[in-house]
């Protein structure tokens, strides 16, 4: 390929723009709102590369209009749940993503929200921003202790392995649910015990943090039927996808106190918020920013432009998904 043309959907950081224009013939998404489906078809009929991220749904729909010369999407981000693998692979087209650049800040925000519900860090700002605080009290805005609880990591990838490695130095005992149990020198190090029943996990708990990806297999993974398993005076926090948590039955379960409180990055129709979860007082609300660090965006959109150069170079690029890896 001779400077194929590649289409990114939205802006990314200046460096990488700069860089991406040099080495292709690129064009950029310069209002940054998120694609339409028709602006996706299209992109994709005259693109050879895509670059889309987690707000652009490359279905069999679009995919359908894909003219012969799209041979690469090279997604800005590490989910590819918007993408239709199947109907990818069998137009020929292949898949990257950007792995393990934003493990760390995705870990990191996990840990802040665990802290964030736990300590009701959202209820005290909001407090004292309504100028109604009143000053110190023995009894007043009092959370739990996350010292000497149980975590139960539901997805021990690279995420969940990063969050078990700091929640032991705040003092959670870390357990975890896996498809497959990780080897064992893993969980020695990582002090993880293993649940095979994600039911008997849940119902042990005094936290759950969902670090799994989304995929036919986890969607609604937590129901109504496993939130009730849950011990009412334990806490949720979310930073894969809101897809694998039943949004409606836990806004239910929070609002009735059948739960302490959930802490959610990401949710079921982004970017609009279930309304039930926006009136609760115990559940702390963020903008998918898991990842939104300055560094991570860079390191990711390095990692896009090495998978397109290898590609269009002819040779395997570096972080190609392959279905049976979901
Ligand atoms: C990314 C994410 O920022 O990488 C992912 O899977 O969820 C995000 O944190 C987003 O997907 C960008 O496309």
């Amino acid at each position: 390929m001779n400077k194929p043309l590649v289409i990114v959907t939205r802006r990314l950081p200046d460096v990488i723009e700069t860089r991406m224009m040099e080495l292709f013939n690129c064009r950029l998404n310069l209002d940054d709102t998120p694609m339409s489906q028709a602006e996706l078809i299209d992109a994709v009929k005259v693109a050879d590369v895509l670059v889309p991220t987690v707000t652009d749904r490359i279905d069999a729909a679009v995919l359908s209009h894909a003219g012969p010369q799209l041979r690469l999407i090279a997604s800005f981000g590490t989910g590819v749940d918007h993408i239709d693998l199947k109907t990818a692979r069998q137009r020929g087209i292949t898949v990257t993503n950007t792995p393990g650049v934003l493990t760390e800040d995705t870990a990191d925000m996990t840990m802040a929200l665990i802290l964030a519900v736990s300590r009701r860090l959202s209820e005290g700002e909001r407090l004292v921003r309504s100028g109604k605080w009143h000053g110190w009290s023995p009894t007043s805005m009092l959370g739990h202790r996350i010292w000497g609880k149980r975590l139960g990591i539901i997805g021990m990838g690279r995420i969940g392995q990063a969050v078990a490695r700091r929640a032991r130095g705040f003092g959670l005992s870390v357990h975890y649910h896996n498809r497959r149990r990780v080897h064992e020198a893993l969980e020695t190090e990582l002090e993880a015990t293993y649940w095979e029943s994600l039911d008997q996990m849940l119902a042990r708990m005094d936290i759950i943090s969902v670090n799994c990806p989304h995929t036919p297999a986890t969607y609604h993974l937590l129901s109504a039927r496993r939130l009730k398993l849950l011990r009412p005076d334990a806490s949720i926090v979310n930073t894969s996808r809101g897809e694998v948590i039943d949004e409606n039955a836990l806004a239910r379960m929070l609002g009735a106190g059948d739960l302490a409180g959930a802490g959610l990055d990401v949710f079921e129709h982004e970017p609009a918020v279930n309304p039930k979860l926006m009136k609760l007082q115990n559940v702390v609300l963020l903008p998918h920013m898991g990842s939104a660090t300055i560094e991570g965006r860079i390191a990711m959109g390095e990692k896009v432009l090495i998978n397109i150069k290898t590609f269009v170079d002819g040779h395997a690029p570096p972080d190609r998904v392959l279905e049976a890896m979901y």
